[in-house]
């Protein structure tokens, strides 16, 4: 007998492609169909058959203060009676970027729009058309959204230029990519000295949640950091995922690093669609109406949307907001890690602010290579023996996960306990 997860589906996948509207939600690479969900409180998610799920995705980082925050859903209650959108300047946009440019100094100005993708697109062409140069490096295993410029995997050789990793990408767009190992400083220093005066930008997830968790190694921002001033070169810091995730100054407060511009999602929009990017006013002057590189969206800076982020915005400011969401994704880490050592299972874990990783490997991996080490099929059978307990994790062995603020103990400690009970008859 079929539940209605899967009844919905069987009928989701005759009019939309794969059945759902994001690859990743699909369940391809954890294998079964994924939950339908009805609806969401706090930490948890009811699925459409009435299960309930102690939910670590957090629709993939927005929900740092759970679901239905009351305060969010009257503040898009509110907006929406207003009326949903006017494609004109309205008030809360003047206040969100206000607020988003006293919380991050590296942010002279700012311009909304409505995903990351859209906010790291703009980005990239921002500065390419600041600098007057085409190339773009990034690193593999890092995820910038869909545009064509980041769809692009390593080319054959060490330094060589990057190849389409999608259908559809022109292989002579690709080559104006070249993809580097994350944490490999001396590729970076190579790659600069090599073609340093036609490097538009570097763009990179300061933490990455895309390829799993994978922590900077010391040094490597800085290298960034210093190549990118030497050369006349654009740092984006990718924050699309940590913005306001690892803490309320971002990955760039916690290590100290200044971008010249940065992109951000998810959290600022508390679970409805905004992104933004921004950085140095003399670079972002050059952003149409004011400058000559054009962008646009109907519904950037929706203020239903934005009513959302402002609400959210607001109460992550709590003093010890982030004190306590760090030491329940640490407890959430040490007791998963604990569980799984009591068993013998090879098993790391690792977390930074509110975002956790998870590995079937001995040690955090630090790298695209470690992170491929990695017991994908050990995840895959982890991740549904928690979901029959009642455990949502991110259904890839490839994705970080979240803790939001109406985690609580108790919801921590059932986490650990399910798991302990898992691996016991592992
Ligand atoms: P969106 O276009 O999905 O709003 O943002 C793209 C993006 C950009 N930069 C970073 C660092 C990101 O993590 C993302 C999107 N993250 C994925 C999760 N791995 C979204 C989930 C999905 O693709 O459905």
């Amino acid at each position: 007998m079929t539940n209605r997860s899967q009844q919905l589906f069987e009928r989701a996948q005759r009019h939309i492609p794969g059945g759902v509207n994001s690859p990743v939600r699909a369940f391809r690479s954890v294998g079964g169909s994924p939950c339908f969900f009805a609806s969401g409180n706090g930490a948890r998610v009811t699925d459409v058959d009435g299960n309930s799920y102690v939910d670590y995705v957090g629709s993939w980082g927005p929900l740092i203060l759970g679901h239905a925050h009351p305060a969010v859903v009257a503040a898009v209650q509110e907006a929406a009676a207003k009326g949903l959108s006017f494609g004109a300047p309205t008030e809360m946009e003047v206040e969100i970027a206000d607020l988003l440019c006293d919380l991050l100094p590296s942010l002279d100005m700012v311009r909304l729009v409505s995903s990351g993708t859209e906010a790291t697109m703009s980005a990239i062409r921002l500065a390419r058309g600041f600098t007057g140069r085409d190339l773009l490096i990034k690193f593999e295993g890092c995820y910038h959204g869909h545009s064509d410029s980041l769809l692009v995997k390593a080319g054959s050789g060490m330094l060589t230029f990057g190849n389409p990793s999608s259908g559809g990408v022109p292989a002579d767009l690709a080559q104006h990519t070249l993809v580097l190992d994350y944490n490999n400083s001396a590729q970076l220093e190579q790659a600069f000295a090599e073609h340093g005066s036609r490097i538009a930008a570097v763009i990179v997830e300061p933490v990455v949640g895309n390829m799993n968790l994978v922590a900077p190694a010391a040094g490597f921002l800085q290298t960034m950091r210093t190549l990118c001033t030497r050369h006349g070169s654009v740092l984006i810091f990718d924050e699309v995922m940590t913005g306001f995730r690892v803490g309320l100054g971002c990955a760039q407060g916690l290590y100290g690093i200044t971008p010249d511009l940065t992109t951000l999602g998810k959290v600022i929009g508390g679970g409805m669609p905004v992104g933004a990017f921004g950085g140095r006013r003399e670079i972002m002057e050059k952003i149409a109406p004011l400058g000559p590189v054009y962008q646009a969206g109907t519904l950037s800076g929706n203020p239903v949307a934005v009513a959302a982020g402002l609400a959210t915005l607001k109460l992550i400011q709590a003093p010890d907001f982030y004190a306590q969401l760090e030491q329940k994704t640490k407890s959430l880490c040490d007791g998963l890690a604990s569980a799984a050592e009591k068993s013998g299972v090879a098993f790391s874990a690792q977390s930074i602010g509110g975002m956790f990783g998870l590995y079937f490997r001995r040690q955090c991996p630090q790298n695209f290579a470690e992170v491929m080490e990695c017991d994908t099929a050990a995840f895959n059978r982890f991740f549904h023996a928690m979901l029959d307990a009642g455990h949502y994790f991110a259904p890839s062995a490839f994705e970080a996960g979240f803790v939001s603020a109406a985690h609580n103990k108790a919801d921590i400690a059932t986490t650990v306990s399910a798991a302990e009970e898992i691996f016991r008859t592992w």
